[in-house]
């Protein structure tokens, strides 16, 4: 009986040293110390001993199956380490290669130039407001000193959506709303950036374009104000070197009237294809708030003036970034949006 303990221990230390993988090893187990298993087989078969051989045998596989087991799990902590091994190998990542370039969104360049706006008048003490895009006839025009049959209302080919309403074709309709919401209360300082729109098409019109409408209302505000103001506006937004100039204009709702221009950055007054040789580009529409305007809209015009003027974005940021057809703004090309990505632009 003892050389046959001494076999099967021989054996099952061969085959678990042999064993190659976990499975296997565990094979190796089951056949030895399963229930079915040969050292298993030895101690079921103790009842036809005598009681003298019965605890030299049963201590005798006791001590064969701790080695057998202690034997396993060597080998079995073994071959996980080498399994690790492999499965590291196997999945090595190269951290070394280049990864894949990730894809960032850029801030529109008419937004970059809302932006900036934003910042010059804010630090002026401006706030900044906003209006519908779909705006009544009453606040586009009629509050503006251009009531029904204007002839200047053909000035801005509009889109009606019924008799009453359309898309609003100048941000001056948040004028009236500002007037009306402040009830006379002074000073006004506002600036609304925003959509507008009109039948327009071609490389410098667009049917959907930006404009900011800017409002001061107060005692004693002059047309100096209005010019000074302007000029740190200018200055501050396409450099300190720019001229303006105003030349008399018409508008419904300012009094006088002016469209100011600015000295051409390209060519720097001397003429050059972008101001069509005249050294100026035409920028803004401004003047002195009409009386009928703040009479209109609540404020009494022999106690207050004002002044207001409108820009419109996009040119704005043509010139800024040398961009020569508008439609570029709105046509959302990767390729042309993409060129903003950088901070110093
Ligand atoms: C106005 O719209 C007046 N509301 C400006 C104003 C405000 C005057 C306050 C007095 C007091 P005008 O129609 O000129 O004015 O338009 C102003 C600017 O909007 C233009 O100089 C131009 O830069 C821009 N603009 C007008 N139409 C278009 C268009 N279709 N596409 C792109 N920009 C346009
Ligand atoms: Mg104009």
């Amino acid at each position: 009986m003892k050389e046959q303990i001494a076999q099967i221990k021989e054996n099952a230390i061969n085959e678990i040293t042999e064993a190659k993988t976990l499975q296997e090893l565990n094979d190796v187990r089951v056949k030895y110390l399963g229930k079915k298993g040969e050292l298993t087989a030895v101690l079921r078969g103790m009842g036809a001993l005598s009681a003298e051989e019965r605890p030299i045998i049963g201590s005798l596989v006791n001590e064969v199956r701790d080695s057998l087991e202690s034997e396993i799990q060597k080998n079995e902590s073994d071959l996980k380490e080498k399994a690790l091994n492999e499965k590291l190998e196997k999945e090595r990542i190269d951290i070394s290669l280049p990864s894949t370039k990730m894809k960032r969104g850029s801030k529109h360049p008419i937004n970059r130039v809302i932006e900036e706006i934003e910042d010059i008048f804010v630090s002026m003490g401006y706030d900044v407001v906003d209006g519908p895009e779909l705006e009544t006839d009453e606040y586009c025009f009629e509050r503006l000193n251009l009531p029904k049959g204007h002839p200047a209302r053909d000035m801005q080919d509009s889109f009606y959506v019924d008799p009453e309403h359309l898309l609003r074709t100048q941000t001056s309709a948040v004028q009236a709303r500002v007037m009306m919401a402040n009830e006379e209360k002074t000073p006004i300082r506002v600036i609304c950036p925003g959509k507008t729109y009109r039948r327009d098409d071609d490389a410098t019109h667009s049917h959907q374009f930006g404009q900011v409408e800017g409002l001061v209302i107060d005692e004693n505000v002059s047309l100096a104000d209005l010019k000074g103001t302007l000029e740190i506006f200018v200055r501050k937004m396409l450099g300190e070197n720019s001229k303006l100039r105003f030349r008399p204009s018409y508008f419904p709702f300012t009094e006088p009237s002016y469209e100011v221009d600015v000295s051409c950055f390209k060519c720097n007054g001397k003429g050059c294809n972008l101001c069509k040789q005249t050294g100026w580009i035409e920028i803004l529409g401004s003047g002195m708030v009409h009386p009928n305007v703040l009479e209109m809209n609540g404020y009494d015009p022999k106690k207050y003036t004002g002044f207001a003027f409108g820009t419109g974005l996009d040119r704005l940021a043509m010139f800024k970034y040398g961009i020569t057809d508008i439609r570029y703004f709105y046509t959302n090309d990767v390729r042309f949006l993409n060129q903003f990505d950088r901070k110093d632009v």
